[in-house]
């Protein structure tokens, strides 16, 4: 049945060249978006940039840049990467845009009318990296005992007149959230921190600035803008035409399927964002997932070390696929991992070359040489093919079931297993030899790994969108029936069809050796 999916990334503070980890969020997203069109569901996929804040408004002043200029160019770096990762987002959200602004300021308004904001003034710690605020128990001692915020970012002392949002009084409301929605915010053992970090009491919320002035204008309060993280979140709403308007997109698309998030942002998501929503009489998203944080060769990923991962580059040395193949496959999402160009290599040589690769190209080389490329007519199938075929077309249920706990890399496992099946089905039935006394029974295996191929290169085309279409290109299978609607029988390939001549889709990742000429 045809449902609606709505999907979202973060916001990129444009501060910052897009790198392996913002890659790997709005991948994500687009491995589930796709996978839900090709299931026939209505998608909204969203991604964008997170343009105001002090954060930003320093890096403007750093470049020598009016905010507005900077803000511009450094944006398009993410459409950028978006266009070279081959997301499939819908739309692409920047908060300064004028849309943006209305959704915020209304969204402000509903949660005043709820007389959950009040004016007072904020005195204490705040760090400009995180743009958050950290109580004076949260600060851990960094280098010479400064203080610094639990993330190592310096934090500085700020007091000015601000509104607050009266988080504390959402505490009993938001663990009665978690406790009737346990899907809420995953994985669990992110569920549990986020429980027990509002379990352990709230503090109101500062929730406008008046030092500075790179931001929306709280509505109706000279010198006051909003909280750069209230404007950013308000981004989910933005799309979908919030407060009203847009034909009924927003009462459609509210709640959120979705939103993936980093682990580094999540309280702001499952804490504040909920109680934000709750309070202006609105739904909170169905859930929240934050994803682990990747590392490079072990160490933080930062510009003073140098070793920050550009996606644009690995994309150059190891193609878009199986750059995209390998940080889902690496780590499975939600925890931690390291990134490493040898891992990427050993990935691309083992799983895509040798077990993928090799499949699909001795399958449809032997129709080529023994069949002269015409699919051959399958005879009586015996178990060992009943079963494969059947391991083969359980593979949308099963894939399907990991995408929605948002276990990619499960999805993934699941692909690989029966590509390590149809690899032993191969290397048992032998139909290299086989045909030789007994040409129908190799066409029937040939029929069968050709069968089994089709159903692995549907259920790739979310993570390997190129290459899955070349895969179905070279079985001939109509542009028509790619979905996942062809899964079952219905889509079966049809004997007599004359197949293109094969090409190698996976080629290994040759090293060259160092000083080789
Ligand atoms: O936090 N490993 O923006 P941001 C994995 N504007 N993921 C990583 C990563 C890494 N090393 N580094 C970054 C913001 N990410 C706000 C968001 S949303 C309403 C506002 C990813 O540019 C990860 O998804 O700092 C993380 O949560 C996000 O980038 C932070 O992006």
């Amino acid at each position: 049945m045809a449902e609606r999916f709505y999907i979202t990334t973060p916001i990129y503070y444009v501060n910052d060249v897009p790198h392996i980890g913002h890659a790997y969020t709005t991948l994500a997203c687009d491995v589930m978006a796709r996978f839900h069109r090709l299931n026939g569901d209505e998608v909204l996929f969203l991604t964008g940039t997170d343009e105001h804040g002090q954060k930003v408004e320093k890096a403007a002043a750093a470049a020598g840049e009016p905010p507005q200029t900077f803000v511009d160019g450094v944006s398009q770096n993410f459409r950028a990467l978006a266009k070279a990762m081959k997301y499939s987002n819908d739309d692409f959200i920047r908060t300064t845009e004028p849309r943006h602004i209305e959704a915020s300021q209304a969204l402000w308004k509903a949660i005043e009318a709820s007389g959950n904001i009040y004016l007072g003034g904020y005195e204490g710690w705040y760090s400009v990296r995180d743009e958050a605020f950290y109580a004076e128990d949260e600060l851990v001692a960094g280098p010479g005992g400064k203080k610094r915020a639990p993330t190592g970012a310096d934090v500085e002392w700020v007091k000015e007149p601000s509104y607050f949002f009266k988080l504390s009084a959402w505490q009993d409301r938001l663990l009665e959230f978690y406790e009737k929605n346990p899907q809420a915010v995953q994985p669990d053992s992110r569920r549990n921190e986020v429980i027990s970090f509002v379990a352990g009491g709230l503090r109101d919320l500062s929730i406008s600035r008046t030092s500075f002035t790179w931001g929306i204008p709280v509505p109706d309060a000279p010198g006051h803008i909003m909280y750069v993280w209230l404007d950013a979140l308000a981004n989910y709403l933005t799309e979908i035409g919030y407060p009203g308007g847009k034909d009924g997109k927003f009462a459609r698309f509210w709640p959120a399927d979705v939103h993936v998030v980093g682990k580094d942002i999540l309280r702001f998501h499952a804490v504040y964002w909920p109680a934000f929503l709750m309070a202006a009489g609105l739904e909170p998203p169905r859930r929240v997932f934050a994803h682990g944080w990747w590392t490079v060769e072990g160490e933080k990923m930062s510009k003073s070390l140098g070793n920050v991962v550009d996606p644009h580059e690995m994309i150059e040395r190891y193609g878009l696929d199986p750059f995209r193949y390998f940080l889902l496959r690496e780590v499975p999402f939600g925890n931690d991992g390291d990134f490493s160009q040898a891992a990427l290599i050993q990935r691309i040589n083992s799983d895509l070359a040798n077990d993928l690769g090799n499949l699909f190209q001795r399958s449809l080389s032997m129709i080529q040489s023994y069949f002269a490329g015409v699919l051959p007519k399958p005879a009586q199938f015996s178990d060992a093919d009943r079963l494969l075929i059947e391991q083969a077309t359980k593979l949308h249920p099963s894939v399907g079931a990991a995408i929605g706990r948002q276990a990619l890399h499960e999805a993934l496992g699941e692909i690989w297993r029966v590509v390590a099946d149809a690899n032993r089905y191969v290397d048992g039935e032998r139909p290299w030899t086989v045909r030789k006394t007994d040409s129908v029974r190799a066409g029937t295996v040939l029929y069968v790994l050709a069968e089994t191929v089709r159903h692995i290169a549907l259920l790739l085309q979310p993570f390997m969108p190129d290459s899955a279409a070349r895969m179905l290109d070279q079985l001939a299978v109509p542009v028509d029936a790619r979905t996942f609607a062809y899964c079952g029988v219905r889509g079966q390939l049809v004997s007599g069809v004359q197949l293109p001549k094969p090409e190698g889709i996976f080629p290994r990742y040759v090293v060259e050796e160092k000083g080789a000429a």
